[in-house]
Protein backbone atom coordinates (compact mmCIF):
# COMPACT_ATOMS: atom_id res chain seq x y z
CA UNK A 1 0.00 0.00 0.00
CA UNK A 2 2.65 2.54 0.86
CA UNK A 3 5.14 0.42 -0.04
CA UNK A 4 7.74 3.08 -1.39
CA UNK A 5 6.89 5.33 1.69
CA UNK A 6 7.28 2.48 4.09
CA UNK A 7 10.49 1.33 2.49
CA UNK A 8 11.98 4.68 2.36
CA UNK A 9 11.51 5.36 5.81
CA UNK A 10 12.45 2.31 6.96
CA UNK A 11 15.77 2.97 5.02
CA UNK A 12 16.11 6.52 6.89
CA UNK A 13 15.77 5.21 10.31
CA UNK A 14 18.46 2.80 9.63
CA UNK A 15 20.72 5.55 9.27
CA UNK A 16 20.61 6.83 12.60
CA UNK A 17 22.30 4.51 15.12
CA UNK A 18 24.18 6.49 17.83
CA UNK A 19 23.20 8.98 20.37
CA UNK A 20 24.15 12.50 19.71
CA UNK A 21 25.63 11.79 15.76
CA UNK A 22 24.87 15.07 13.92
CA UNK A 23 26.34 13.54 10.78
CA UNK A 24 24.05 10.51 11.19
CA UNK A 25 21.33 12.55 11.57
CA UNK A 26 21.97 14.13 8.65
CA UNK A 27 22.07 11.52 6.75
CA UNK A 28 19.09 9.93 7.63
CA UNK A 29 17.59 13.66 6.56
CA UNK A 30 19.29 13.10 3.30
CA UNK A 31 18.06 9.47 3.02
CA UNK A 32 14.79 11.21 3.86
CA UNK A 33 14.80 13.54 1.63
CA UNK A 34 15.73 11.80 -1.61
CA UNK A 35 12.91 9.30 -0.88
CA UNK A 36 10.12 11.21 -0.15
CA UNK A 37 10.56 13.20 -3.59
CA UNK A 38 10.87 9.89 -5.10
CA UNK A 39 7.46 8.94 -3.39
CA UNK A 40 5.96 12.04 -5.09
CA UNK A 41 5.84 14.22 -2.34
CA UNK A 42 5.97 17.97 -3.06
CA UNK A 43 9.47 19.55 -2.85
CA UNK A 44 7.46 22.10 -0.04
CA UNK A 45 6.14 19.27 2.05
CA UNK A 46 9.36 17.70 2.21
CA UNK A 47 11.31 20.97 2.87
CA UNK A 48 9.48 21.76 5.88
CA UNK A 49 8.86 18.23 6.60
CA UNK A 50 12.40 17.94 7.44
CA UNK A 51 13.17 21.32 8.87
CA UNK A 52 10.74 20.08 11.68
CA UNK A 53 12.25 16.73 12.37
CA UNK A 54 15.57 18.09 12.66
CA UNK A 55 14.81 20.33 15.03
CA UNK A 56 12.78 18.75 17.15
CA UNK A 57 15.08 15.74 17.03
CA UNK A 58 17.71 18.26 18.65
CA UNK A 59 15.91 19.24 20.93
CA UNK A 60 15.70 15.90 22.78
CA UNK A 61 19.10 14.76 21.66
CA UNK A 62 19.73 12.60 18.58
CA UNK A 63 18.72 9.36 18.56
CA UNK A 64 16.81 6.40 16.60
CA UNK A 65 13.77 6.74 18.87
CA UNK A 66 13.76 10.55 19.25
CA UNK A 67 13.86 10.83 15.39
CA UNK A 68 11.05 8.30 14.92
CA UNK A 69 9.16 10.38 17.37
CA UNK A 70 9.20 13.65 15.59
CA UNK A 71 9.01 11.86 12.05
CA UNK A 72 5.77 10.15 13.38
CA UNK A 73 4.23 13.34 15.18
CA UNK A 74 5.12 15.37 12.26
CA UNK A 75 3.34 13.19 9.89
CA UNK A 76 0.93 12.88 11.93
CA UNK A 77 0.29 16.56 12.30
CA UNK A 78 0.38 17.10 8.04
CA UNK A 79 -2.07 14.35 7.95
CA UNK A 80 -4.76 16.09 10.37
CA UNK A 81 -6.54 18.65 8.55
CA UNK A 82 -9.58 20.32 10.29
CA UNK A 83 -12.85 19.05 9.47
CA UNK A 84 -14.47 15.65 9.94
CA UNK A 85 -12.52 12.58 10.38
CA UNK A 86 -14.01 9.23 9.26
CA UNK A 87 -17.56 8.87 8.48
CA UNK A 88 -19.79 11.14 10.12
CA UNK A 89 -23.27 10.78 11.00
CA UNK A 90 -25.94 13.88 10.39
CA UNK A 91 -27.75 15.00 13.74
CA UNK A 92 -30.63 13.82 11.95
CA UNK A 93 -30.90 10.57 9.72
CA UNK A 94 -30.81 9.87 6.58
CA UNK A 95 -27.01 11.69 6.06
CA UNK A 96 -26.70 12.43 2.48
CA UNK A 97 -23.69 12.28 0.66
CA UNK A 98 -22.64 12.96 -2.63
CA UNK A 99 -19.73 11.13 -4.57
CA UNK A 100 -18.15 13.01 -6.77
CA UNK A 101 -15.25 13.11 -9.19
CA UNK A 102 -13.26 12.62 -12.95
CA UNK A 103 -14.36 9.56 -15.16
CA UNK A 104 -13.15 6.17 -13.85
CA UNK A 105 -11.82 7.76 -10.87
CA UNK A 106 -13.46 4.69 -8.97
CA UNK A 107 -16.49 6.69 -7.79
CA UNK A 108 -19.28 3.92 -8.57
CA UNK A 109 -16.62 0.93 -6.66
CA UNK A 110 -16.22 3.13 -3.77
CA UNK A 111 -20.20 4.12 -3.49
CA UNK A 112 -20.24 0.28 -3.23
CA UNK A 113 -17.53 -0.08 -0.84
CA UNK A 114 -19.02 3.09 1.36
CA UNK A 115 -23.01 1.23 1.02
CA UNK A 116 -21.38 -2.19 2.57
CA UNK A 117 -18.49 -0.74 5.29
CA UNK A 118 -21.87 1.15 6.33
CA UNK A 119 -23.96 -1.74 6.52
CA UNK A 120 -20.98 -4.29 7.79
CA UNK A 121 -19.52 -2.25 10.00
CA UNK A 122 -21.58 0.31 11.51
CA UNK A 123 -24.74 -1.66 10.87
CA UNK A 124 -26.75 1.43 9.25
CA UNK A 125 -29.76 0.80 6.64
CA UNK A 126 -28.03 2.46 3.63
CA UNK A 127 -29.57 3.37 0.42
CA UNK A 128 -27.83 3.95 -3.26
CA UNK A 129 -28.60 6.57 -5.62
CA UNK A 130 -27.77 5.94 -9.59
CA UNK A 131 -27.56 9.48 -10.38
CA UNK A 132 -24.61 8.95 -13.03
CA UNK A 133 -27.21 8.39 -16.73
CA UNK A 134 -24.25 9.44 -18.84
CA UNK A 135 -23.56 6.31 -19.12
CA UNK A 136 -25.74 3.29 -20.08
CA UNK A 137 -23.81 0.67 -18.17
CA UNK A 138 -23.43 3.08 -15.07
CA UNK A 139 -26.70 2.02 -13.97
CA UNK A 140 -26.02 -1.65 -14.70
CA UNK A 141 -22.87 -1.52 -12.83
CA UNK A 142 -24.45 -0.09 -9.51
CA UNK A 143 -27.46 -2.61 -10.04
CA UNK A 144 -24.92 -5.36 -9.85
CA UNK A 145 -22.93 -3.73 -6.94
CA UNK A 146 -25.34 -3.07 -4.77
CA UNK A 147 -27.15 -6.77 -5.63
CA UNK A 148 -24.16 -8.36 -4.24
CA UNK A 149 -24.17 -6.32 -1.23
CA UNK A 150 -27.32 -6.45 -0.45
CA UNK A 151 -28.03 -2.42 -0.54
CA UNK A 152 -31.21 -0.75 -1.48
CA UNK A 153 -30.77 0.81 -4.82
CA UNK A 154 -32.99 3.85 -6.39
CA UNK A 155 -32.23 3.82 -10.12
CA UNK A 156 -34.17 4.46 -13.67
CA UNK A 157 -32.97 5.10 -17.05
CA UNK A 158 -36.21 7.39 -17.90
CA UNK A 159 -34.95 10.05 -14.75
CA UNK A 160 -33.27 12.88 -14.82
CA UNK A 161 -30.70 12.43 -11.89
CA UNK A 162 -32.07 15.85 -10.33
CA UNK A 163 -35.54 14.22 -10.60
CA UNK A 164 -34.29 10.91 -8.91
CA UNK A 165 -32.96 12.10 -6.13
CA UNK A 166 -35.79 14.14 -4.93
CA UNK A 167 -37.22 10.65 -5.18
CA UNK A 168 -34.57 8.92 -3.25
CA UNK A 169 -34.56 11.50 -0.55
CA UNK A 170 -38.68 11.13 0.08
CA UNK A 171 -37.84 7.03 0.09
CA UNK A 172 -35.27 7.04 2.39
CA UNK A 173 -36.94 10.09 4.69
CA UNK A 174 -40.01 7.44 4.66
CA UNK A 175 -38.35 4.03 5.07
CA UNK A 176 -35.83 5.69 7.51
CA UNK A 177 -32.87 5.27 6.00
CA UNK A 178 -29.75 5.84 7.74
CA UNK A 179 -27.40 7.02 5.09
CA UNK A 180 -27.77 8.07 0.80
CA UNK A 181 -25.27 7.06 -1.17
CA UNK A 182 -24.97 9.24 -3.97
CA UNK A 183 -23.24 8.19 -7.31
CA UNK A 184 -22.28 10.69 -9.90
CA UNK A 185 -21.20 11.12 -13.51
CA UNK A 186 -17.78 12.00 -14.34
CA UNK A 187 -16.23 13.83 -17.05
CA UNK A 188 -12.67 13.37 -18.41
CA UNK A 189 -11.75 16.86 -17.51
CA UNK A 190 -13.42 19.56 -15.26
CA UNK A 191 -15.86 21.23 -17.83
CA UNK A 192 -18.47 23.87 -17.45
CA UNK A 193 -20.82 21.41 -17.88
CA UNK A 194 -19.91 19.31 -15.45
CA UNK A 195 -19.84 21.87 -13.02
CA UNK A 196 -23.44 23.18 -13.33
CA UNK A 197 -24.63 19.53 -13.61
CA UNK A 198 -23.58 19.04 -10.08
CA UNK A 199 -24.15 22.84 -8.75
CA UNK A 200 -27.54 21.62 -9.69
CA UNK A 201 -27.61 18.31 -8.16
CA UNK A 202 -25.95 19.76 -4.54
CA UNK A 203 -28.77 22.20 -4.62
CA UNK A 204 -31.35 19.41 -4.72
CA UNK A 205 -29.94 16.60 -2.47
CA UNK A 206 -28.53 19.35 0.14
CA UNK A 207 -26.11 16.88 0.86
CA UNK A 208 -24.16 16.72 4.21
CA UNK A 209 -20.80 15.37 2.74
CA UNK A 210 -19.19 15.91 -0.89
CA UNK A 211 -16.93 13.40 -1.05
CA UNK A 212 -14.40 13.93 -3.89
CA UNK A 213 -12.75 9.98 -5.40
CA UNK A 214 -9.70 10.95 -6.19
CA UNK A 215 -7.37 8.20 -8.44
CA UNK A 216 -4.27 7.81 -6.45
CA UNK A 217 -2.32 6.52 -9.52
CA UNK A 218 -2.98 10.32 -10.85
CA UNK A 219 -0.25 11.68 -8.23
CA UNK A 220 0.25 15.67 -8.47
CA UNK A 221 -2.88 15.91 -11.00
CA UNK A 222 -4.90 14.27 -8.21
CA UNK A 223 -4.30 16.97 -6.11
CA UNK A 224 -4.88 19.45 -8.77
CA UNK A 225 -8.15 18.55 -9.73
CA UNK A 226 -9.15 17.98 -5.87
CA UNK A 227 -8.35 21.82 -5.28
CA UNK A 228 -10.71 22.99 -8.48
CA UNK A 229 -13.56 20.70 -7.24
CA UNK A 230 -13.29 22.40 -3.85
CA UNK A 231 -12.94 25.68 -5.33
CA UNK A 232 -16.14 25.30 -7.63
CA UNK A 233 -18.71 22.92 -5.93
CA UNK A 234 -16.65 22.57 -2.28
CA UNK A 235 -15.62 19.43 -0.75
CA UNK A 236 -15.80 17.96 2.34
CA UNK A 237 -14.12 14.81 2.31
CA UNK A 238 -11.12 12.97 0.12
CA UNK A 239 -11.20 9.22 -0.91
CA UNK A 240 -7.95 7.97 -2.17
CA UNK A 241 -9.28 5.36 -4.02
CA UNK A 242 -6.27 2.71 -6.62
CA UNK A 243 -4.32 2.62 -3.92
CA UNK A 244 -3.05 -0.68 -3.68
CA UNK A 245 -1.70 0.10 -7.30
CA UNK A 246 2.08 1.47 -8.16
CA UNK A 247 0.89 4.37 -6.22
CA UNK A 248 3.61 6.17 -4.55
CA UNK A 249 1.75 7.20 -1.13
CA UNK A 250 3.06 10.78 -1.16
CA UNK A 251 -0.06 12.29 -2.78
CA UNK A 252 -1.99 11.25 0.67
CA UNK A 253 0.03 13.86 2.05
CA UNK A 254 0.05 16.22 -0.65
CA UNK A 255 -3.70 15.95 -0.39
CA UNK A 256 -4.25 16.92 3.38
CA UNK A 257 -1.30 19.71 3.39
CA UNK A 258 -1.86 21.38 -0.17
CA UNK A 259 -5.91 21.15 -0.73
CA UNK A 260 -6.87 21.31 3.08
CA UNK A 261 -9.64 18.92 2.94
CA UNK A 262 -9.42 15.76 5.50
CA UNK A 263 -9.08 12.56 4.05
CA UNK A 264 -11.36 10.01 4.73
CA UNK A 265 -11.09 6.56 3.11
CA UNK A 266 -8.49 4.58 1.25
CA UNK A 267 -9.34 2.31 -1.28
CA UNK A 268 -6.99 -0.89 -1.59
CA UNK A 269 -8.57 -3.35 -3.90
CA UNK A 270 -11.52 -3.79 -6.80
CA UNK A 271 -13.40 -5.76 -3.65
CA UNK A 272 -16.14 -4.77 -1.73
CA UNK A 273 -14.17 -5.01 1.75
CA UNK A 274 -11.47 -3.18 0.09
CA UNK A 275 -12.21 0.18 2.12
CA UNK A 276 -10.46 1.33 4.86
CA UNK A 277 -11.18 4.62 6.87
CA UNK A 278 -8.42 7.23 7.02
CA UNK A 279 -7.00 8.10 10.46
CA UNK A 280 -3.82 9.82 10.78
CA UNK A 281 -2.56 7.95 13.68
CA UNK A 282 -3.45 4.75 11.96
CA UNK A 283 -1.54 5.47 9.11
CA UNK A 284 1.45 7.18 10.03
CA UNK A 285 2.17 3.80 11.59
CA UNK A 286 1.79 1.70 9.19
CA UNK A 287 3.87 3.87 6.68
CA UNK A 288 6.17 3.53 9.11
CA UNK A 289 5.95 0.37 8.91
CA UNK A 290 4.09 -1.02 12.20
CA UNK A 291 0.94 -2.04 11.07
CA UNK A 292 -2.64 -1.59 11.82
CA UNK A 293 -4.16 -3.81 14.54
CA UNK A 294 -6.67 -1.55 15.34
CA UNK A 295 -8.21 -1.55 12.20
CA UNK A 296 -7.62 -5.35 11.70
CA UNK A 297 -9.45 -6.23 14.85
CA UNK A 298 -12.45 -3.63 14.51
CA UNK A 299 -13.01 -4.94 10.30
CA UNK A 300 -12.91 -8.48 12.31
CA UNK A 301 -15.34 -8.04 15.14
CA UNK A 302 -17.36 -6.40 12.54
CA UNK A 303 -17.79 -8.91 10.70
CA UNK A 304 -17.20 -12.29 12.85
CA UNK A 305 -20.45 -13.15 14.11
CA UNK A 306 -19.92 -13.53 18.31
CA UNK A 307 -22.29 -16.22 18.72
CA UNK A 308 -20.50 -18.34 16.32
CA UNK A 309 -17.46 -17.55 17.26
CA UNK A 310 -18.45 -18.84 20.55
CA UNK A 311 -19.66 -22.35 19.23
CA UNK A 312 -16.08 -22.81 16.88
CA UNK A 313 -14.07 -21.68 20.24
CA UNK A 314 -15.86 -24.59 21.95
CA UNK A 315 -15.56 -27.13 19.17
CA UNK A 316 -12.27 -26.21 18.83
CA UNK A 317 -11.27 -26.90 22.21
CA UNK A 318 -12.62 -30.34 22.18
CA UNK A 319 -10.78 -30.78 19.17
CA UNK A 320 -13.78 -30.67 16.73
CA UNK A 321 -13.03 -28.32 14.54
CA UNK A 322 -14.39 -30.12 11.23
CA UNK A 323 -14.44 -29.38 7.20
CA UNK A 324 -17.64 -27.33 7.51
CA UNK A 325 -16.12 -25.33 9.96
CA UNK A 326 -13.12 -24.31 7.88
CA UNK A 327 -14.93 -23.91 4.67
CA UNK A 328 -17.05 -21.60 6.78
CA UNK A 329 -14.18 -19.93 8.51
CA UNK A 330 -12.80 -19.26 4.86
CA UNK A 331 -16.36 -17.19 3.82
CA UNK A 332 -15.69 -14.76 6.72
CA UNK A 333 -11.98 -14.30 5.87
CA UNK A 334 -13.36 -13.26 2.62
CA UNK A 335 -15.69 -10.96 4.14
CA UNK A 336 -12.93 -9.02 5.78
CA UNK A 337 -10.84 -8.51 2.76
CA UNK A 338 -7.93 -9.43 0.26
CA UNK A 339 -5.09 -11.74 2.08
CA UNK A 340 -3.07 -8.58 1.22
CA UNK A 341 -4.88 -5.65 2.10
CA UNK A 342 -5.01 -7.94 6.20
CA UNK A 343 -1.68 -8.73 5.96
CA UNK A 344 -0.53 -5.31 5.55
CA UNK A 345 -2.20 -4.52 8.59
CA UNK A 346 0.09 -6.54 10.68
CA UNK A 347 3.11 -5.14 11.90
CA UNK A 348 6.32 -6.91 10.05
CA UNK A 349 3.92 -8.65 7.76
CA UNK A 350 3.93 -5.73 4.83
CA UNK A 351 6.59 -7.08 3.56
CA UNK A 352 4.99 -10.47 2.92
CA UNK A 353 2.00 -8.43 1.56
CA UNK A 354 4.15 -7.55 -1.03
CA UNK A 355 5.32 -10.64 -2.25
CA UNK A 356 1.82 -11.98 -2.41
CA UNK A 357 1.04 -9.44 -5.30
CA UNK A 358 -2.66 -10.87 -6.23
CA UNK A 359 -2.75 -13.78 -4.40
CA UNK A 360 -5.97 -14.40 -2.74
CA UNK A 361 -8.58 -16.00 -1.00
CA UNK A 362 -10.21 -16.90 -4.12
CA UNK A 363 -7.02 -17.26 -6.18
CA UNK A 364 -4.72 -18.68 -3.91
CA UNK A 365 -3.66 -22.97 -5.40
CA UNK A 366 -3.71 -23.80 -2.07
CA UNK A 367 -7.22 -22.99 -1.08
CA UNK A 368 -8.39 -24.07 -4.42
CA UNK A 369 -7.12 -27.52 -3.43
CA UNK A 370 -8.60 -27.45 -0.42
CA UNK A 371 -11.85 -26.66 -1.17
CA UNK A 372 -11.88 -29.14 -3.98
CA UNK A 373 -10.90 -31.98 -1.44
CA UNK A 374 -13.95 -30.91 0.69
CA UNK A 375 -16.35 -30.54 -2.16
CA UNK A 376 -15.16 -34.47 -2.69
CA UNK A 377 -16.11 -35.23 0.54
CA UNK A 378 -19.21 -36.82 2.23
CA UNK A 379 -21.32 -35.19 4.16
CA UNK A 380 -19.90 -37.49 6.92
CA UNK A 381 -16.62 -37.03 6.22
CA UNK A 382 -16.68 -33.29 6.05
CA UNK A 383 -17.88 -34.01 9.73
CA UNK A 384 -15.86 -35.60 11.06
CA UNK A 385 -12.28 -35.90 9.88
CA UNK A 386 -11.22 -39.44 11.93
CA UNK A 387 -13.27 -41.24 9.80
CA UNK A 388 -10.73 -40.82 6.22
CA UNK A 389 -9.09 -44.37 5.82
CA UNK A 390 -6.56 -44.71 3.17
CA UNK A 391 -9.33 -45.88 0.58
CA UNK A 392 -11.39 -42.81 1.47
CA UNK A 393 -8.65 -40.68 0.67
CA UNK A 394 -7.90 -42.21 -2.52
CA UNK A 395 -11.57 -41.38 -3.75
CA UNK A 396 -11.36 -38.17 -2.58
CA UNK A 397 -7.62 -37.62 -4.62
CA UNK A 398 -9.69 -38.81 -7.84
CA UNK A 399 -13.07 -36.36 -7.29
CA UNK A 400 -10.41 -33.25 -6.38
CA UNK A 401 -8.36 -34.02 -9.39
CA UNK A 402 -5.21 -33.94 -6.83
CA UNK A 403 -2.26 -36.17 -6.01
CA UNK A 404 -2.38 -38.62 -3.30
CA UNK A 405 0.54 -37.34 -1.56
CA UNK A 406 -1.16 -33.65 -1.94
CA UNK A 407 -4.39 -35.18 -0.19
CA UNK A 408 -1.97 -36.64 2.77
CA UNK A 409 -0.37 -33.23 3.04
CA UNK A 410 -3.66 -31.37 3.16
CA UNK A 411 -4.72 -33.48 6.32
CA UNK A 412 -1.93 -33.37 8.21
CA UNK A 413 -1.68 -29.38 7.73
CA UNK A 414 -5.50 -29.65 8.81
CA UNK A 415 -4.99 -32.32 11.81
CA UNK A 416 -1.72 -29.79 12.79
CA UNK A 417 -3.51 -26.60 12.69
CA UNK A 418 -6.36 -28.07 14.73
CA UNK A 419 -4.17 -29.12 17.44
CA UNK A 420 -2.38 -25.62 17.16
CA UNK A 421 -6.16 -24.47 17.83
CA UNK A 422 -6.93 -26.41 20.53
CA UNK A 423 -3.67 -25.54 22.17
CA UNK A 424 -4.29 -21.94 22.14
CA UNK A 425 -7.37 -21.88 22.92
CA UNK A 426 -6.58 -23.87 26.45
CA UNK A 427 -5.66 -22.08 29.47
CA UNK A 428 -2.67 -20.15 28.83
CA UNK A 429 -3.21 -19.71 25.18
CA UNK A 430 -4.05 -16.48 25.09
CA UNK A 431 -1.48 -15.04 27.05
CA UNK A 432 0.84 -17.39 24.65
CA UNK A 433 -0.99 -15.42 21.86
CA UNK A 434 -0.54 -11.92 23.46
CA UNK A 435 3.21 -12.36 23.90
CA UNK A 436 3.64 -13.44 20.29
CA UNK A 437 1.75 -9.90 19.51
CA UNK A 438 3.87 -8.11 21.70
CA UNK A 439 7.11 -9.62 20.47
CA UNK A 440 5.88 -8.65 17.33
CA UNK A 441 5.07 -5.08 18.16
CA UNK A 442 7.93 -4.39 20.26
CA UNK A 443 10.97 -2.20 19.13
CA UNK A 444 9.28 -1.47 15.91
CA UNK A 445 8.23 1.53 17.63
CA UNK A 446 9.34 4.10 19.89
CA UNK A 447 5.70 4.42 21.92
N1 LIG B 1 -7.25 -1.82 -7.90
C1 LIG B 1 -8.25 -0.99 -7.64
N2 LIG B 1 -9.16 -0.73 -8.57
C2 LIG B 1 -10.17 0.10 -8.27
C3 LIG B 1 -10.29 0.71 -6.99
N3 LIG B 1 -11.39 1.50 -7.02
C4 LIG B 1 -11.92 1.37 -8.26
N4 LIG B 1 -11.19 0.54 -9.03
C5 LIG B 1 -11.40 0.15 -10.43
O1 LIG B 1 -11.35 1.30 -11.25
C6 LIG B 1 -12.23 1.18 -12.36
C7 LIG B 1 -13.15 2.38 -12.44
O2 LIG B 1 -13.98 2.39 -11.31
P1 LIG B 1 -15.44 3.00 -11.30
O3 LIG B 1 -15.94 2.83 -9.89
O4 LIG B 1 -16.26 2.46 -12.38
O5 LIG B 1 -15.11 4.52 -11.58
P2 LIG B 1 -16.13 5.74 -11.78
O6 LIG B 1 -15.48 6.92 -11.18
O7 LIG B 1 -17.47 5.39 -11.28
O8 LIG B 1 -16.14 5.86 -13.36
P3 LIG B 1 -17.21 6.69 -14.26
O9 LIG B 1 -18.55 6.33 -13.76
O10 LIG B 1 -16.96 6.20 -15.66
O11 LIG B 1 -16.87 8.12 -14.12
C8 LIG B 1 -12.97 -0.12 -12.15
O12 LIG B 1 -12.38 -1.11 -12.95
C9 LIG B 1 -12.76 -0.45 -10.67
O13 LIG B 1 -12.77 -1.82 -10.40
C10 LIG B 1 -9.29 0.42 -6.01
O14 LIG B 1 -9.29 0.92 -4.87
N5 LIG B 1 -8.31 -0.44 -6.38
MG1 LIG C 1 -19.32 5.49 -12.19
Amino acid sequence: MFDTLTDSFKNAISKIRFQDDEKALKKALGELKKSLLKADVHHKIVKDLLSVVEIETKKVGIGKDQFLKALHDELVDILTVHGNQGFVFAPQPPTVVLMIGLQGSGKTTTTGKLAYFLKEQKKKKVLVVAADLQRLAAVEQLRQITAQIDVALVADEAKKPQELIKEALQKAQKELYDVVLIDTAGRLAIDDALMRELASIKAIAAPHELFYVADAMTGQDAIRTATSFKEQIGITGVILSKFDGDSKGGVALGLAKQVGVPLRFIGSGEKMPDLDQFLPDRIVKRLMGAGDIESLAEKTAAIIDEKEAKKITAKIKKGEFNFNDFLNQMEQMKKIGSMKSMLSMIPGMSGIAKQLGDMDFDTSSEVKAIKAMIFSMTPKERENPDLLNNSRKRRIATGAGLGQVQVNRIMKQFKNASKMAKKLSGKNGMRQMQDIMAQMQGGRFPR
